[in-house]
């Protein structure tokens, strides 16, 4: 597959207003968008640092993925989004390769990519996504 770079790093936080300050007043960058994925039960807030995105996740629901997570290993990185060229085929790959995935298609997610998650049993530990 084609992965191209670190699309964005994503961090799961209890009170995104609080972590939206920190990133601001104490590292110095700017949060240029808050967006809510109902989908996937979070509000986003985004910062561009380089080519790179940091994406702070908090959960808009106590049965989320990112609340289950916060309550089980407190905050922190949650997941690495990779930027890939033709997210189908590197679906149908993973699959080839007896890759477990949480998503066999891709879905809509926040800033409208396509994305697709790999569960973390397969990745040596990391929650992976795929982004296009
Ligand atoms: N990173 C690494 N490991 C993780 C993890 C994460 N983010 N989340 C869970 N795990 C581990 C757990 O610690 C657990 O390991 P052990 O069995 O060794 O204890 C294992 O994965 C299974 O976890 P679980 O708690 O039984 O399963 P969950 O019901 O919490 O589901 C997961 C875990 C990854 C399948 C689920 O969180 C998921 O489907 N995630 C994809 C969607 C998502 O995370 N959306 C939020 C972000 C959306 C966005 O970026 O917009």
């Amino acid at each position: 597959m084609n992965l191209t770079h670190i699309e964005h790093i994503g961090i799961a936080v209890k009170n995104l207003e609080e972590a939206i300050k920190f990133y601001e007043d104490i590292l110095g960058l700017k949060c240029y968008k808050i967006e809510e994925v109902k989908d996937q039960k979070v509000r986003t807030a985004f910062f561009q640092a380089g080519e790179t995105k940091i994406e702070l996740l908090e959960s808009t629901e106590a049965d989320g993925p990112v609340s289950k997570f916060i309550e089980k290993r407190g905050e922190g990185i949650h997941h690495i989004a990779f930027a890939v060229n033709g997210i189908k085929q590197a679906l149908t790959e993973l699959k080839q390769n007896d890759v477990k995935l949480i998503n066999d298609t891709p879905k809509e997610g926040a800033e409208g990519l396509n994305i697709a998650f790999i569960h973390p049993k397969s990745t040596h530990g990391v929650l992976i996504e795929l982004c296009e």
